[in-house]
């Protein structure tokens, strides 16, 4: 049997959150309107298939004093509370008084352990003991968690409180907490029981492989959108559909801008989003913070001109014949001079005029219209997923609301690479932009985008659980 967990405490404190948060589940009701959960409902938390762990979620407590009243109505003595409680459930279950605590308390009796959750950002409160004690009356292994729902900060006084009822008393948010904060809360549950030992230390070993395999499928998709990015032209037929340069290069935009989207969909379904709610990077007004071709993006991203022109040099310059050996040794021919080229200073500069029509010109009897040329835009490209692989990273599935990636004013993730990293890069990059289809190319980019999301995204060790919000991926 796989460990089970009730999650139990008042309406309104998280509970729906946590659920949604531990299973992955972005599909389950976390609601503003109080009592939107009615009765308890089990959802089992797998990976590839296989069933790690069970978590109900349950209503919230409405009548506990009643409850405790009716429970110690006759004598009871501590060996026989389970049984009472239990007498409690029987008497009771099949009618609407006290129905939300028998939905609640069913999975418990059933054998689930309990996590209580309590929002802390309000005061600590003597009513909340009935609820205490009778969950401790069920006599299952229980752990408290302190969840921030406001500002307030009571923590102090509820867990003096929660201590004195429950085995052990952590803070976890359910709205912030990640996976390191997740697989963190399945080690201290693995101490609640000599049964759940085991099999939560496969639960735990299964997650961070998880975390891991995720960041590889995540590299192979990034790698595409760079191949199919560098590669992107629009076919201009002679009774074109667009009429005017500017309506033409407003969908070649458009279609670079699409791929991008199609992309993080596809990442976001890597981390398990399902229901994402993106704003359509169509749709973004060209000079928002968040498009592909903003101009303050290209400010933080990518490699600044000195980087561009070291690259362009240093990878034309061995582009002769070292991109051969690099990538694998197959057969394509640089053509002597060529690599002279990429280091030229012109597409360095064109990396720092407008995005949208820097390495853009429409010849005039030229049939295609694209690629695009400008040397930053694969560096900015995959530094953007990086950033929103990051963002995806740190969402939990109680989170609901539009997801917002802002690049900050935070430098972009290859500028701080390697030299020879970079150089390797852009090897590959400048090799897509010649049109070499070669398989070893793209395993080349997949494996440096591997790398890359690895060292950066892969969770470190934390000393302290009070910084579990605030992870960013070190960047230098
Ligand atoms: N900011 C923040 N809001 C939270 C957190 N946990 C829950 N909420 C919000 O509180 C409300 C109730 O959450 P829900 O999980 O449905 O609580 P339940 O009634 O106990 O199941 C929802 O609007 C949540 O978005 C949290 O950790 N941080
Ligand atoms: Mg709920």
């Amino acid at each position: 049997m796989i460990p089970s967990f009730a999650v139990v405490g008042r309406t309104n404190k998280g509970k729906s959150s946590l659920v949604a948060t531990l299973i992955e589940n972005d599909r389950i009701a976390v609601a503003a309107t109080p009592r939107t959960t009615t009765y308890a409902q089990g959802f089992t938390f797998k990976i590839n298939d296989k069933p790690l762990f069970t978590v109900f979620d349950t209503p919230g407590f409405e009548e506990a004093p009643a409850i405790l009243e009716w429970l110690k109505s006759v004598p009871v003595p501590a060996h026989e509370r389970r049984a009472r409680v239990l007498e409690f459930y029987r008497t009771f279950h099949a009618g609407e008084v006290y129905r939300f605590e028998c939905e609640l308390l069913k999975p418990i009796l059933d054998g689930a352990s309990i996590l209580y959750v309590a929002d802390a950002s309000h005061p600590y409160r003597s009513n909340f003991e009935s609820e205490f004690e009778i969950l401790q009356w069920t006599g299952q292994p229980s752990i408290a968690l302190l969840n921030q729902i406001g500002e307030g900060h009571y923590e102090e006084e509820w867990k003096r409180a929660l201590e004195q009822y429950f085995r052990k008393v952590l803070p976890f948010n359910a709205h912030t907490s990640w996976a390191r904060d997740r697989i963190g809360l399945l080690e201290e549950l693995k101490f609640l029981s000599d049964t759940m030992r085991e099999p939560l230390a496969l639960a735990i070993a299964a997650m961070r492989r998880q975390l891991n395999n995720r960041l590889r499928d995540s590299a192979l998709v990034i790698a595409d959108l760079v191949q199919d990015s560098l590669s992107f032209e629009i076919k201009l037929d002679p009774d074109s559909q667009w009429r005017s340069e500017e309506e033409l290069s407003r969908a070649f935009f458009d279609g670079l801008r699409a791929l991008e989207t199609k992309c993080r969909q596809h990442l976001a379904s890597i981390f398990g989003f399902h229901d994402l709610n993106f704003d359509d990077s169509t749709q973004v007004p060209a000079d928002a913070e968040q498009d592909l071709f903003s101009k303050d993006t290209w400010e933080i991203l990518g490699l600044s001109r000195k980087e561009l022109l070291a690259i362009g040099t240093a990878s034309g310059a061995i582009a002769g014949g070292t991109v051969d050996a690099m990538v694998g040794g197959a057969s394509f021919m640089v053509g002597t001079g060529i690599g002279g080229l990429i280091g030229s200073l012109s597409s360095a500069y064109l990396a720092f005029s407008d995005p949208e029509i820097a390495g853009f010109k429409l010849g005039r009897k030229k049939r295609t219209m694209g690629p695009y040329k400008n040397p930053n835009f694969p560096w900015v490209l995959v530094d953007r997923q990086i950033t929103f692989v990051n963002t995806l990273l740190q969402r939990t599935h109680a989170q609901r609301e539009a997801i917002h990636v802002s690049e900050g004013n935070r430098q972009g993730s290859t500028s701080h690479l390697r030299a020879k990293d970079k150089t390797r890069l852009g090897v590959i990059f400048q090799s897509l932009r010649w049109n070499v289809r070669l398989r070893s190319l793209n395993e080349s980019l997949a494996s440096e985008l591997t790398r890359l999301l690895l060292n950066l995204l892969t969770p470190k060790p934390s000393s302290s659980r009070q910084n579990q919000s605030d992870f960013r991926p070190e960047l230098s």
